[in-house]
């Protein structure tokens, strides 16, 4: 699919930090939809104050004449008010209602890795397992989604999703060297346990609406999060 986006001469800002963390997703949603955006790296712990909500990402939206319009913090309502505004979110409620549900599960194993990062003792154990239990059941259900839609490399349909750049976003990010510290062990998204997972990839990798996304190698070079 070859989106065309009339913008009315809007353009957006990314104010993030240079990690995939809860960005990269966005990052991949505003390639996707061919808006006019950048990516702005505040200093911090400076500009803090100056944010809706004290953290990062924050999306700024400006007018043809370059004027702030709209700022919005939360990477979930960011995402999702972009999909809903380039009509990449289905209008049908339950439909819409299903991707967000895929959405939250890849959010809440995320979450676990960072808690993990920046935890000690006993609690990185629990948090081992919990990140065990949520992540097989990811792999399953999202293995046994992409199954009922014929696993054509798509959740729904047969073009590129919300979805499909979120859960595209989440397993790049568990490729990455960092979270192997959870990931390594139990390899569920790997292709030899995930078919499905790596044909959504590279099908993802294959679309030319995200062909600018692949090239740049700050894309391909990104840490995963702020934590070491
Ligand atoms: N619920 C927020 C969480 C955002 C968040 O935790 N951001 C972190 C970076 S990934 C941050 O701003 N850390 C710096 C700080 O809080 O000072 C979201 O989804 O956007």
């Amino acid at each position: 699919m070859t989106l065309t986006t009339d913008n009315n001469g809007t353009s957006y800002v990314l104010r993030y930090f240079d990690v995939q963390g809860y960005g990269e997703t966005i990052r991949m949603l505003l390639t996707f939809l061919k808006v006019d955006w950048c990516e702005e790296l505040p200093d911090w712990p400076e500009e803090k104050e100056n944010q809706p909500f004290g953290h990062l990402p924050v999306l700024v939206e400006k007018n043809a004449n370059g004027e702030v319009t709209f700022v919005l913090s939360e990477s979930q309502a960011i995402e999702r008010y972009l999909a809903r505004k380039y009509c990449l979110m289905p209008t049908d409620l339950q439909q819409a209602a299903r991707q967000e549900q895929l959405r939250d599960q890849l959010i809440g194993v995320l979450k676990y890795h960072f808690e993990y990062c920046k935890a000690t003792g006993a609690r990185k154990e629990i948090l081992v397992d919990k990140y065990t239990e949520d992540a097989s059941k990811l792999a399953a259900v999202h293995a046994q989604a992409l199954r009922d839609n014929g696993n054509n490399g798509h959740y729904i349909g047969d073009k590129t999703s919300y979805i499909d750049i979120a859960a595209y976003a989440f397993f790049k990010f568990f490729r990455s060297e960092g979270p192997r510290a959870l990931e390594k062990k139990l390899k569920l998204f790997e292709p030899e346990n995930a078919p499905e997972i790596a044909k959504l990839n590279a099908t993802i990798e294959a679309d030319e609406d995200l062909a600018p996304y692949f090239a740049s190698s700050a894309n391909s070079t990104r840490p995963t999060t702020l934590f070491k």
